[in-house]
């Protein structure tokens, strides 16, 4: 089980990096020593797998391999790794997490070469694979609605005005949080009135994500340092088509963060997987709150979500719900 970890810390270390495939890592170990180690660094590239055997050369013969995800067993933009582990000796494979993706399933391969193939779910496992799996039972992006409020639920006051609600420890939270994300969008208004700069703002952190502006003014004209983001019709008009679209070109992950329009079609068309909000200790009194949906008029009708964990800045709350009902 411990080599098992060793694996899913290589995958650690290129989580969002890998576009719309999964972070995998993985070990190999020959007589209690570790011959080879590999992680998928980059979509298109060599698996995990692939990698480790390369390292390990003959000494991959007669060992054990772990990975986190169940070695793949198809040709997509790589060969299967099963055929490798096969070729390579391996005499025994544990991997953590069954591939959601049906066409990869390689542990019935593995077995029919007679290498004996054990499934072994850890949960902080199966836990680092939830954006994957929802990724490609929907396939489309995962969806994060973030958002910062008072205590009395208000965005900003009635002339819109929503600067410095949060504090500075909040918002360093938040460029950390979108190096997490493939892609950062907000409306247009938001795009218009706020001029977001819509980059990560931490030192090697990782990526920059991709800006995207929801609007249905493809004329919308985008400011100097934009003119790589992407303009989608908004989301009233066709929201699943415009996100298999975005998946389609890479996109495994979306961050929205704002404006208000935006976010009350995504609450209310239940299209979001994760909903973070930072609270500030401030009470604004305005009528601006970060959901409105009149149609909800009875409680049968309201959405529970899943606290998934809490955290505290300064004197701000981060709070992480999840889509799910527990
Ligand atoms: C593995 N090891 O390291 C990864 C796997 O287009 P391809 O060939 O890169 O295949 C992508 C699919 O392979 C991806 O959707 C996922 O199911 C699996 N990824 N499998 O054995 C790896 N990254
Ligand atoms: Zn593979």
């Amino acid at each position: 089980m411990k080599y098992l970890y060793n694996a899913l810390q290589l995958a650690k270390f290129v989580e969002h990096q890998t576009s719309t495939n999964p972070a995998v890592g993985c070990v190999i170990v020959n007589n209690g020593k570790i011959v080879g180690m590999g992680a998928h660094l980059i979509k298109g590239e060599h698996h995990a797998e692939v990698h480790a055997l390369k390292q390990a050369g003959l000494s991959a013969s007669g060992a054990t391999l772990f990975v986190t995800l169940e070695p793949c067993s198809h040709h997509g933009k790589t060969p299967p790794c099963t055929q490798a582990i096969i070729d390579g000796g391996v005499k025994e494979v544990i991997y953590a997490h069954r591939d959601p993706n049906s066409l990869v399933h390689g542990h019935h391969v593995l077995e029919e070469a007679n290498i004996k193939t054990t499934h072994m779910p850890l949960a902080e496992i199966e836990l680092f694979y939830h954006q994957f799996d929802i990724t490609i039972s929907k396939q489309r992006p995962y969806i994060t609605i973030k958002t910062a409020m008072s205590i009395d639920g208000k965005m900003h006051l009635d002339n819109f005005d929503s600067s410095w609600i949060t504090s500075e420890s909040s918002r360093k939270d938040v460029h950390q949080l979108r190096h997490q994300y493939d892609a950062i969008a907000v409306g247009a208004n938001t795009y218009h009135y706020d001029k977001p700069r819509l980059n990560a703002r931490l030192d090697d952190y990782g990526q920059q994500p991709l800006p995207i502006i929801f609007t249905n003014q493809p004329r919308d004209i985008l400011n100097d340092q934009h003119q790589h983001a992407i303009l989608v019709g908004q989301y009233g008009l066709n929201p699943t088509t415009a996100l298999s679209d975005l998946y389609n070109q890479d996109i495994s992950s979306i961050l929205i963060e704002g404006g208000p329009t935006l976010i009350n079609q995504l609450l209310t068309q239940r299209l979001f997987d994760e909903l973070i909000v930072y609270i500030a200790p401030k009470l604004l009194g305005s009528r601006h709150t970060i959901y409105e949906n009149p149609h909800i008029t009875s409680m049968e009708d309201i959405q529970h979500l899943t606290l998934f964990s809490t955290e505290q800045f300064e004197s701000d709350i981060k709070l992480t719900y999840r889509n799910e009902v527990e």
